[in-house]
């Protein structure tokens, strides 16, 4: 087609239309998208596993570009050149249409055996790189298991074994040492899910009955969103998880806090006994917002959470074992594990350590008192469908406004 019998109007309205659809789809995305990062940006990447992908991306970025270029220049050139510059061109017939030239055939041939070369070198250095831990970082590696579950994730730490309980277990929150290389062993227990951080590594797939594996590392102590990238039913889009990466000391003291059992406010002198380390004192003076959104804090995230570990300021012993209580008698220990405190189940997440965790309900809502009584009053509302919310009709579980304020205390006391 000449360029001249082009619906010109509807080109343009065209290509305008495509521009802001891009612009409108970006900026929905993150709301930084001019920068090209964000929590889940995979341009600004904060690991090695991450990098390597990258790169992978960028050389296929670069030699498509190249070809775009070229082909859309000889496009160019040759729309301008042979269009029809008067009225009896444009109704002049075609001039005879060559057929095959074996140089120009071959040497397409071999620009993109070239092209698909330079895309494959990086390609497989990265597919083997990013396979598994390198063998020279072998004696740094520390190892978890992550198991998907509709709709949270499971994390376990196998060096971690507390007598009487198995391997330290922790729910929606992965907390890593930085700056050492950490492989995930991902597991699924229903459906298919996948396990993605995208500032740390690619996705791989949490398969029920099938070992996988990935690994990762962050550069530097921080906070990383990671998410769910397998659709599992109602409630996969809000199957959210964080990454908290530690230094060495930092890390080994939140370790030495999470195997240590349940806190108990009632009786002062075990309190005392079991209280947080006293790592992150300066940062007990830390506001929440209030928007309950997860994602938006009004300091450094990382920040945020370390002083979710210390204790509230103000806790009522008392409203604080009234809530024990109810734990008990309203069914949540059937479904949920809070080590010391004689709740045993393991369907939902392990709640021994909820006060110290930043998000709520596999990283959708922010921790919080407003939040989590919005999540215990009708868990279905915050996650359609989930199984917090099925097990509440199931049980008939019915609590007063008074009882979930005491739920309330007593989980945002377990740090
Ligand atoms: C039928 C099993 C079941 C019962 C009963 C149950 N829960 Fe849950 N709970 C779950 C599941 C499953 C989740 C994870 C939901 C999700 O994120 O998809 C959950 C999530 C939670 C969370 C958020 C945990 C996290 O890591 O973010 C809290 C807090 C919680 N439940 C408290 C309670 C309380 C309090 C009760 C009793 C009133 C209770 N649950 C009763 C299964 C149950
Ligand atoms: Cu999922």
């Amino acid at each position: 087609m000449r360029l001249s019998t082009l619906p010109s109007s509807f080109a343009r309205w065209g290509l305008a239309g495509l521009a802001l659809g891009t612009l409108a789809l970006l900026s929905g995305c993150d709301y930084n998208w001019w920068r090209m990062d964000g929590h889940q940006s995979t341009i600004k990447v904060a690991g090695p596993v991450a990098r390597s992908q990258l790169e992978v991306f960028y050389v296929t970025c670069w030699v498509t570009l190249v070809i775009f270029i070229l082909v859309g220049g000889v496009l160019a050139y040759a729309t301008w050149k042979f269009r029809a510059r008067t009225a009896a061109e444009e109704k002049a017939v075609p001039p005879e249409q060559g057929h095959g030239n074996p140089l120009i055939e071959v040497g397409l041939i071999g620009a993109s055996v070239l092209a698909l070369v330079i895309i494959a070198i990086p390609t497989l250095k990265g597919i083997f790189y990013t396979y598994d831990v390198p063998e020279d970082r072998k004696a740094d590696l520390y190892e978890i298991t992550a198991t998907g579950y509709q709709w949270w994730f499971k994390f376990e730490y196998p060096s971690e074994q507390i007598a009487g309980a198995g391997a330290l277990t922790t729910g929606n929150e992965l907390v890593i040492p930085a700056n050492r290389p950490v492989r995930i062993n991902v597991r699924g227990a229903d459906v298919i899910h996948s396990f993605w951080v995208p500032k740390l590594a690619g996705k791989v797939d949490m398969i029920p009955n099938r070992a996988n594996f990935l690994w990762l590392e962050a550069d530097q102590p921080g906070y990383y969103w990671g998410q769910c990238a397998e659709y599992c039913g109602d409630s996969h889009a809000v199957m959210r998880f964080r990454v908290v990466a530690l230094g060495p000391k930092d890390f080994n003291d939140w370790l030495s806090q999470q195997t240590a059992p349940a806190r108990n406010v009632a009786a002062p002198k075990l309190a005392d006994s079991n209280a947080p380390k006293a790592q992150f004192a300066a940062l007990r003076t830390f506001k929440q917002n209030e928007t309950g959104i997860s994602d938006k804090f009004d300091v450094a995230p990382l920040d945020a959470w370390k002083a979710k570990q210390f204790p509230e300021k103000g806790e009522n012993p008392a409203l604080i074992a009234q809530g024990k209580a109810l734990f008990s008698t309203k069914a949540c220990v059937s479904c949920h594990e809070v080590r010391g405190h004689g709740a045993v189940g393991i369907s939902g997440p392990n709640l021994t350590h909820i006060g110290a965790r930043s998000t709520l309900a596999a990283g959708v809502i922010e921790n919080n008192p407003e939040q989590l009584q919005r999540w215990i009053h009708n868990p279905g509302a915050v996650k359609p469908g989930n199984k917090m919310a099925k097990g509440y009709v199931d049980n008939n579980i019915k609590l007063t406004a008074e009882d979930e304020v005491a739920l309330v205390a007593y989980l945002q006391s377990l740090k």
